[in-house]
């Protein structure tokens, strides 16, 4: 009886040892969200500093030399895992709140004068696109704590463009934007159109 005893009490030891070493299934994820947001360069190759990194002017009026900074672009897919928009997010060095490009796979940032003798130096930003020659820069303003954009314009950038070249201060509240425009006669023109300044 006793030798019986002691089996089952080494059978009963066995059979705890086998639960307890029983690994445990995880639950399956559960998705939450029908869009998925996610930064484009997740496949890309590492870009460096000089593609992302902008040293500008003086934006906040305080003498120092700013520095803007791109981060990758926000992907933002539909249901069906179509790209819907990508939206770009420039940081700044100084204590100036991000400026915010919707519609924008990347691009960069150029410096440019006071155009309205605020003490604060205007932007560019140059869009970046997909294909084809044709493409598009924007003014920026920084003023009342937001940004202002002032104007933007078309150029054909398989050609030589000079983009600080083509905004030129006229008055304290105007200046001159200069884009390429094909004329009907099928020749690049440029165009130059003044711009008030409206804030
Ligand atoms: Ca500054
Ligand atoms: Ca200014």
């Amino acid at each position: 009886m006793k030798r019986f005893v002691i089996v089952i009490f080494l059978l009963l030891i066995l059979v705890q040892c086998t639960i307890s070493q029983t690994p445990i299934e995880p639950k399956p994820a559960q998705s939450q969200f029908t869009l998925i947001n996610e930064t484009a360069d997740a496949d890309n190759e590492e870009e460096s500093p000089a593609d992302t990194v902008f040293v500008i002017g003086d934006i906040n009026g305080d003498n120092i030399t700013d520095t803007a900074f791109i981060d990758p672009p926000l992907v933002i897919y539909d249901s069906l895992m179509y790209e819907r928009e990508y939206i770009v997010t420039i940081t700044f060095s100084c204590n100036v709140p991000a400026l915010v490009i919707e519609n924008s796979i990347g691009g960069f940032v150029l410096d440019i004068t006071d155009l309205d003798d605020d003490g604060k130096d205007e932007i560019i930003y140059v869009y970046e696109w997909l294909s084809s020659c044709w493409g598009h820069f924007e003014v920026q303003s920084y003023s009342n704590n937001r940004w202002y954009k002032l104007a933007d314009a078309g150029v054909y950038w398989c050609d030589e463009v000079g983009y600080a070249s083509r905004v030129n201060k006229i008055s304290k509240d105007k200046f001159e934007i200069i884009e390429d425009a094909m004329g009907d006669d099928a020749i690049m023109k440029q165009k130059k159109r003044v711009v008030k300044i409206r804030k």
